[in-house]
C-alpha cells in the first residue's frame, strides 16, 4: 500500500497553477491501484498571512468543494481539514526543535514573501516544518506537488532522516516529491518570470478555477508576450509564450512540438484566441460540478467524517514520535 498526502491553503480561489501542478495529480493518484490518499486544505498555513476570519471559513469550504469537483472523491480519499486534527500542530513543534534556522532563512518562498518587510510573522519561517509535519504524520510515500514546493519536500525529507538518525530508523518514513512536466510550474500571466499565485494583486495575473468565460478572455488575450510574434517554446528568451504552450500542453496533452507545428506561420492572436476555448472547456464541468457540492448540505459532514479518520492515523504517528523522543509520562 502505497500513502499519497498532499495540501492546498485556502487563500483564495485555486488557479489553474494549483490545477495543473497539484490537483490533477492528486485525481491521478487516487485511482492508482493500492495507494491510499489523503488530501487536506491546509488552514493553518493559511495564517502564515494575516486573514479575515470571515472569508477564511469561506475559502476552506471553497476549496475542498474544488477538491471534490476536480473529481476527488472523498469516498476513495480521506478529504478533510488541518485544523480539525491537532497532531499537524503538535508534531509541528516537535519538528521545530529539530529544525535549525539557517535552513529556514535559506527557503525561496520565505525570502520572497519577506522581502521589503521590516518584520514577519514566525509561521512564516516555520511553515515549512508544519508542512514536513503534515507530510510525516501519515507515514507518506509520495507528495505530489508543483515545483515550487521542491525546496520544502527536501527539508522534509532532510528532517526526517535527522529525526530517524537519532531516535531510530523508522521513526518517519521518508517521502518523495511527485513533479509533472507540463504542468509544474506555472507562471503569472502579467508576469512569466514569477509564479502564478493566489494572493497576487493583479487579479488578471491568474485563472481560477472559478473564472467566467469573459474573464478568461481578458486575462489571456492580455496576457505578456514578446514582440517576436512566433509561437515558439523558448523559455529563457520567450518566458511569456512558453508559460501559455505550457498551459495549452497540459489541458490537451498535445506536446510542445505538436504546438510549434499546429501555430507555425500564425501569431499570437490565434494562439490565445484558441487557448481561449481550451481554458473555458476545461473548467467548465468543473464549475458545474463545484456549484451543486459547495451548495450541498452533506459537505460539512464529508469533512468531519475525513477528519475523524485522518485523526485515527496521526495520533498514532504522534504517539510513536513522543515515546522516541521520550515525551510524557
Ligand atoms: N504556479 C504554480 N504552478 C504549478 N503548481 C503550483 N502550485 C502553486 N502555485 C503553482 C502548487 O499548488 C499546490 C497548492 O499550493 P498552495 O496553495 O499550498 O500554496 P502556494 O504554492 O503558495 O500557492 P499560491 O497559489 O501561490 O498561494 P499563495 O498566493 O497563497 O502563496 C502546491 O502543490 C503547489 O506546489
Amino acid at each position: 500500500m502505497k500513502r499519497i498526502f498532499s495540501g492546498v491553503q485556502p487563500t483564495g480561489n485555486i488557479h489553474i497553477g494549483n490545477y495543473l501542478g497539484a490537483l490533477i495529480q492528486f485525481v491521478e493518484l487516487q485511482d492508482e491501484k493500492d495507494s491510499e490518499c489523503l488530501y487536506c486544505v491546509v488552514d493553518e498555513h493559511a495564517i502564515t498571512v494575516p486573514q479575515d476570519p470571515k472569508e477564511l471559513r469561506q475559502h476552506i469550504l471553497d476549496v475542498a468543494s474544488l477538491y471534490m469537483a476536480v473529481g476527488i472523491d472523498p469516498k476513495k480519499s480521506i478529504v478533510f481539514v488541518q485544523s480539525s486534527v491537532p497532531a499537524h500542530a503538535e508534531l509541528g513543534w516537535i519538528l521545530n526543535c529539530c529544525a535549525n534556522t539557517g535552513e529556514l532563512f535559506r527557503m525561496t518562498q520565505f525570502k520572497a514573501k519577506s522581502q521589503g518587510k521590516e518584520s514577519v510573522g514566525a509561521g512564516l519561517l516555520t511553515y515549512p516544518v508544519l508542512m514536513a509535519a503534515d507530510i510525516l504524520l501519515y507515514d507518506v510515500d509520495v507528495v505530489p506537488v508543483g515545483n515550487d514546493q521542491k525546496q520544502h519536500i527536501e527539508l522534509t525529507r532532510d528532517l526526517a532522516i535527522r529525526v530517524n538518525s537519532h531516535y531510530g530508523k523508522d521513526t518517519f518514513v521518508v517521502p518523495d516529491g511527485r513533479f509533472l512536466k507540463a504542468g509544474a510550474r506555472i507562471m503569472a500571466l502579467d508576469d512569466p518570470t514569477a509564479k502564478m499565485s493566489k494572493s497576487a494583486k493583479n487579479e488578471h495575473s491568474r485563472i481560477s478555477l472559478l473564472d467566467p468565460p469573459s474573464k478568461i478572455k481578458k486575462s489571456i488575450m492580455r496576457a505578456t508576450t514578446d514582440s517576436e510574434g512566433s509561437v515558439r517554446f523558448d523559455i529563457e528568451n520567450k518566458p511569456g509564450i512558453s508559460n501559455l504552450m505550457n498551459i495549452y500542453s497540459a489541458f490537451t496533452g498535445k506536446t510542445v512540438q505538436e504546438l510549434e507545428d499546429e501555430y507555425a506561420g500564425r501569431g499570437y492572436g490565434d494562439f490565445k484566441k484558441d487557448l481561449v476555448e481550451v481554458t473555458v472547456s476545461a473548467l467548465s464541468p468543473i464549475q458545474e460540478r463545484y456549484n451543486a457540492i459547495r451548495n450541498s448540505d452533506g459537505l460539512i459532514d464529508v469533512l468531519r467524517e475525513g477528519g475523524e479518520r485522518a485523526d485515527a492515523i496521526a495520533k498514532k504517528t504522534l504517539k510513536r514520535v513522543q515515546d522516541r523522543f521520550g515525551l510524557g509520562l
